[in-house]
């Protein structure tokens, strides 16, 4: 049977530690589907098309990598992929309660979709999407944080481009 995993997030933006996940996501599962979600406790910088097509961009070398975006849950479009996986990043203990919290809930909703955790790694253990858009936003530099088209677009949001 073909392993098929969603990655799943809000990417607000993409930074290098999810690329990191998804790239070595790819490298273990048949195919990924990189799956933006709006997290309903985040307010985000970028539309979902804006988001989505920041992905596509990043993971244009991976072949095995499709980029989507839905509005319900997770488990609904996991099931609709016919994913048996779920993939997420996890950085510090602080993510665990969270992640635990997700992952328990999306196991009552359908208990045949297991959720993997890829640690991060450790050059990206402390990077966020909320970190790259505080630093973006007062100028500092972002290159070896984002994707240079992500920089870009960040520089453009905040009407900083040179
Ligand atoms: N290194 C490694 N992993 C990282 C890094 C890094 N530097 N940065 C982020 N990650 C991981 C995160 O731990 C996470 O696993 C993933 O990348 C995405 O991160 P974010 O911050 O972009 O996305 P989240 O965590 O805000 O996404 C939350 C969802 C949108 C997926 C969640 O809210 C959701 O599933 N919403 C849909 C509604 C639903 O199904 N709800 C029921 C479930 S409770």
């Amino acid at each position: 049977m073909a392993s098929v995993a969603v990655c799943s997030g809000s990417f607000d933006p993409v930074t290098l530690g999810h690329l990191d996940i998804i790239r070595r996501g790819a490298n273990i599962f048949d195919t990924v589907y990189v799956c933006v979600l709006n997290n309903s406790s985040k307010n985000s910088l970028f539309s979902v098309d804006e988001r989505c097509a920041l992905l596509q961009e990043v993971t244009k070398d991976i072949p095995n990598v499709t980029v989507e975006s839905s509005q319900g849950l997770l488990i609904d479009y996991a099931r609709s992929k016919k994913a048996n996986a779920i993939l997420r990043g996890l950085r510090a203990v602080s993510d665990f309660e969270y992640e635990m919290q997700i992952t328990s809930m999306n196991r009552v909703l359908d208990d045949k979709i297991e959720t993997f955790f890829m640690m991060t790694n450790n050059q990206y253990s402390f990077l966020s999407s909320s970190i790259v858009k505080e630093v973006a936003k007062y100028n500092g530099d972002i290159s070896d944080l984002v994707p240079p088209c992500v920089e870009k677009a960040l520089k453009e949001k905040f009407n900083k481009a040179e």
